[in-house]
C-alpha cells in the first residue's frame, strides 16, 4: 500500500515538487550509488567511535540479565503471550538474521537493517516493530555500547535461555547501520508477489527467499497451496540459500517452532492499517494498527495463521517433534483466513491453553511448510532421529541458531564479549595460530629484492595479490588474502585466477619463502602474506619505471590456513562472476551487465568511486587483466604505473565503435582509421558515464600523474587490509 497523500501533507512532504533523480530520466544509467551510502558523516557517533572498544566494557552478563527481566514484565501496550515475550523476540532474532543468503553474502542480523525500511515494512516483519520497542529500554540503558544490531540477536536468545533452552553463546560485534542498505531483493513490484515460486524451487541469484517481502517461503504452501513436498522442495532451496542443510533446516524450523505462536485471530483487511513505512506521523513509527477488539493480546493479527504448535510454548520440549510425527493432520482454516492444520484426534483439540484468555483450550497447529518436515523422506528421517534422541536435538538446534545468527559476521577475530564458544567451526572459515615472529621492516626489503629477483612479471604477482585480497566481500567479510586461500583449492582453479599462470607465480613466491624461513629462525613469513607482499613488490618496481620512487606499506601478520579448513563448496560461493578490475565478465554467472558488476564488486570491496576509477586505470595499465586480453590497455608502455589508462581515454584523436562481439569495442585514430585500442564496456565507462568521466578527467589533468600514483596506491593498500580484522 502507498502512503496517504493526506498524511504526506501534514508532515510537510510535496511530492509533485521533489527534484526527480537522474535514474528517473534515463534509469539505464549506471547507478553509483552504492559506493556513496553509509556515509561516515550519517553516523551520529562519529569518526572516533569504537564499538569493539565500548562494547567490550559491558558487563554482558548484566545485559543478559536486563533482557531476562523484560521477558516477564508484560506491558499493556503490548501484552506477552503466556506472560512471556521470548517466543517474540526469537522470531525478531530470526528474521533479523535470516535475510542473509551465502550468493552475494547479503542480509543478516550486521547493520541492525530492520530498524529500517524495506524490512521494517516488510509483511513477514508484521508487528515486530512491537517487539523492538519492547526491548528500548534495554538500548536505551546501554546506548552506543550495544548496538542494535546485537541486541537483536540477544534477545532472541536470550528469551531460549530463559525458556530452559541451553544455548550455545553468543558474540556481539555487529555494528549498526544509519540508513537503509541497497539490496537486491527481488524482480517483484509488489509484496508478496508470488511469481518467483513458479521456477518450480528454482530461485532466481542471488535471492534467497520465494517472495517479496518474507524471510523464506510462504507458510500457507507454494502459492498459497497446502502441498507439503512442494513447500520441502521451497524450505530447501531457500535454507541451503542460508548455508543450512537438511538436518540444520530441521533443528532450526522444529527447535524455533517449538516456542510461541501464530497471530491470526481476524482477517488482516479488515482490522489492520498499513506497515510502518506508510502510516502516519502521530503512529510514530509503528505499523499494522490493528482496530478490531483489543487490538493485540488475543486479538493480534501478523501472519494471519493462528496457534501454537505445542501444549507448552514457553518451554523447550520436544512436543513440536511429536506433535508433528505422532499425529494425523488436516487441514482448517485460521480466522484469519489462512490454511493452517489441526490433529484429526479431537482429543488434541483442548491440549493448548490460550496465550490470553483463560481458561480457553486450543489445539496445537502446523502450518503447511512445517508438514514439509514431515512428509518429505530426508527431513523425517532427520526428524525421527532428534524425537528418539533430544539431546543430539538439543544440539543440533543450538549450534544451528549459533551459526544462523552470526553467519554473516565474518571471522572470529570480530567477535567480542566472554559468551563466545570455545569451539571453531569450518563455516567461520578458520585459519591458523600465529606462532611466529612477523618480519620486520628491513628483512621486508630483503624479501621485495628476492621476489623480484625471480623470473614472475610485474603483471602475475599484481594478479596474484589481487586475486587473494579482492576475494573480499563486505557483504560478509568473508574472503580476502588471510588465510593464503588463493593456493588451495576452490580459489587456485578459478577461471578469473588464470590457474595455470598463478601456480607458477605462487611457486616462485614459495621457494622465496621458504629459503627465507630457513634461516629466519623464529622469524616467518605465510603464504598468504608474501603473495601480498609480492603485489607490492611489484607496484613499486611499476612506479618506479614510471619515474616516481615509492612505498607500497605493507604490513605483515596474514595467517594461512589449511585444505582441512576450506570448506570447498562454501569458498566456490565467493568465485567472481565478474571482476572488472581485472577486465573479467561471465555472461552465464553474473546476474547484472558488466558495468552493474563492476559498481557490485567495488561495493563489496569498500570503494569510493575515485577509489575504483584508480584501481581500474592503474591495473590496465600493469597488465593485469585475466587471460592477458588487452582490452582496456590503453598504452605503450604496459607494466609502468602510469595514468595513460585515462589519458587516453579523454583524447579526442580517438574513436570509439562497437565490434562485431557486443563485449568489445574499438578505438580508431580519428584520422588515419587505425585501430589504436580495444575495450570492453567497464572500460569505456569511465568515459561515457558523466559522473565516472568527472573523475577520469581528474586522473587525465596534465600534471596529474604524482596524484594517480599515490591514490592508486592509497586503494591498493585499502584492498589488501580489508579483512585485517585483527588490526582493528
Ligand atoms: Fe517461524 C512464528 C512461519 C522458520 C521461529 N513462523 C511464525 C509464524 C509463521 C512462521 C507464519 C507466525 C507469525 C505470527 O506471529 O503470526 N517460520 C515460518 C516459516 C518458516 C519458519 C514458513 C520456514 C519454513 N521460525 C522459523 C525458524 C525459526 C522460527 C527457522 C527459528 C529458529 N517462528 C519462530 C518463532 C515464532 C514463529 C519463535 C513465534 C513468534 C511468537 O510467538 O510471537
Amino acid at each position: 500500500s502507498m502512503s496517504k497523500p493526506e498524511s504526506a501533507k501534514g508532515i510537510g512532504v510535496s511530492k509533485p515538487f521533489t527534484p526527480k533523480s537522474n535514474a528517473f530520466w534515463w534509469p539505464d544509467q549506471l547507478d553509483l550509488s552504492a559506493l556513496r551510502d553509509h556515509d561516515r558523516r550519517s553516523n551520529p557517533y562519529g569518526e572516533g567511535f569504537d564499538y569493539a572498544e565500548a562494547f567490550n566494557q559491558l558487563d554482558l552478563e548484566q545485559v543478559m540479565t536486563d533482557v531476562d527481566a523484560l521477558l516477564t514484565d508484560s506491558q499493556d501496550w503490548w501484552p506477552a503471550d503466556w506472560g512471556n515475550y521470548g517466543p517474540f523476540f526469537i522470531r525478531l532474532s530470526w528474521h533479523s538474521a535470516g535475510t542473509y543468503r551465502t550468493l552475494d553474502g547479503r542480509g543478516g542480523g550486521e547493520g541492525a537493517q530492520m530498524r529500517f525500511d524495506p524490512l521494517n515494512s516488510w509483511p513477514d516483519n508484521g508487528n515486530l516493530d512491537k517487539a523492538k520497542r519492547l526491548l528500548w529500554p534495554v538500548k536505551q540503558k546501554y546506548g552506543r555500547a550495544l548496538s542494535w544490531g546485537d541486541l537483536m540477536i540477544l534477545a532472541g536468545t536470550v528469551g531460549m535461555k530463559n525458556m530452559g533452552f541451553d544455548i550455545y553463546g553468543f558474540a556481539g560485534g555487529r555494528t549498526d547501520d544509519w540508513e537503509p542498505d541497497m539490496v537486491y531483493w527481488g524482480p517483484e513490484v509488489e509484496m508478496l508477489a508470488s511469481d518467483r515460486e513458479e521456477r518450480d524451487g528454482k530461485l532466481q541469484r542471488p535471492l534467497g527467499a520465494t517472495h517479496m517481502g518474507l524471510i523464506y517461503v510462504n507458510p500457507e504452501g507454494p502459492k498459497g497451496k497446502p502441498d507439503p513436498m512442494g513447500s520441502a522442495k521451497n524450505i530447501r532451496t531457500a535454507f541451503s540459500r542460508m548455508a543450512m542443510n537438511d538436518e540444520e533446516t530441521v533443528a532450526l524450523i522444529a527447535g524455533g517452532h517449538t516456542f510461541g505462536k501464530m497471530h491470526g485471530a481476524h482477517k488482516a483487511g479488515e482490522c489492520l492499517d498499513v506497515e510502518p513505512g506508510a502510516a502516519a506521523v502521530e503512529e510514530q513509527g509503528l505499523g499494522w494498527k490493528n482496530k478490531c477488539g483489543k487490538g493485540n493480546a488475543e486479538d493480534t493479527v501478523t501472519s494471519g495463521l493462528e496457534g501454537a504448535w505445542t501444549q507448552a510454548p514457553t518451554r523447550w520440549t520436544t512436543l513440536y517433534l511429536s506433535n508433528l510425527l505422532n499425529n494425523e493432520w488436516e487441514q482448517t482454516r485460521s480466522p484469519g483466513g489462512a490454511i493452517i492444520w489441526v490433529p484429526k484426534d479431537k482429543a488434541m483439540h483442548e491440549a493448548v491453553p490460550d496465550a490470553h484468555v483463560k481458561g480457553k483450550k486450543n489445539p496445537p497447529v502446523m502450518t503447511t511448510a512445517d508438514l514439509a518436515l514431515k512428509y518429505d523422506p530426508e527431513y523425517r528421517k532427520i526428524a525421527e532421529r532428534f524425537l528418539a534422541n533430544p539431546d543430539a536435538y538439543q544440539q543440533a538446534f543450538a549450534k544451528a541458531w549459533f551459526k544462523l545468527t552470526h553467519r554473516d559476521m565474518g571471522p572470529r577475530d570480530r567477535y567480542l564479549g566472554n559468551q563466545v564458544p570455545d569451539e571453531k567451526f569450518l563455516w567461520q572459515d578458520p585459519v591458523q595460530e600465529i606462532d611466529y615472529d612477523l618480519v620486520t621492516p628491513s628483512q621486508v626489503e630483503t624479501l621485495k629484492a628476492a621476489i623480484l629477483d625471480t623470473d614472475v612479471s610485474v603483471a602475475t604477482l599484481v594478479k596474484a595479490a589481487w586475486g587473494a585480497a579482492a576475494s573480499f566481500r563486505a557483504s560478509d567479510m568473508r574472503g580476502g588474502a588471510t588465510g593464503g586461500r588463493i593456493r588451495l583449492e576452490p580459489q587456485v582453479s578459478w577461471e578469473v585466477n588464470d590457474p595455470a599462470e598463478l601456480n607458477k607465480v605462487l611457486a616462485a613466491l614459495e621457494k622465496v619463502r621458504s629459503n627465507f624461513n630457513s634461516k629466519a629462525g623464529d622469524t616467518q613469513i605465510s603464504m598468504a602474506d608474501i603473495v601480498v607482499l609480492g603485489g607490492a613488490a611489484a607496484i613499486e618496481k611499476a612506479a618506479a619505471d614510471a619515474g616516481y620512487d615509492i612505498t607500497v606499506p605493507f604490513t605483515p601478520g596474514r595467517a594461512d590456513a589449511t585444505a582441512a579448513q576450506t570448506d570447498v563448496e562454501s569458498f566456490a560461493l565467493l568465485e567472481p562472476s565478474a571482476d572488472a578490475f581485472r577486465n573479467y565478465f561471465n555472461q552465464d554467472t553474473s546476474y547484472r551487465g558488466p558495468a552493474d558488476m563492476l559498481v557490485d564488486k567495488a561495493d563489496q570491496l569498500n570503494l569510493t568511486v575515485p577509489e575504483m576509477t584508480a584501481l581500474v586505470g592503474g591495473l590496465r595499465v600493469l597488465g593485469a587483466n585475466t587471460g592477458g586480453s588487452e582490452h582496456g590497455v590503453f598504452t605503450d608502455n604496459p607494466g609502468q604505473l602510469s595514468n595513460d589508462f585515462f589519458v587516453n581515454l579523454v583524447d579526442m584523436g580517438v574513436k570509439w565503435r562497437k565490434t562485431d562481439d557486443a563485449s568489445v569495442y574499438e578505438g580508431l585514430n580519428r584520422e588515419t582509421g587505425e585501430v589504436l585500442y580495444t575495450a570492453t564496456p567497464v572500460d569505456l565507462i569511465f568515459g561515457s558515464n558523466s559522473e565516472l568521466r568527472a573523475v577520469t578527467e581528474v586522473y587525465a589533468y596534465d600534471g596529474a600523474e604524482e596524484q594517480f600514483v599515490n591514490d592508486f596506491v592509497d586503494a591498493w593498500t585499502k584492498v589488501m587490509l580489508l579483512d585485517r580484522f585483527d588490526l582493528r
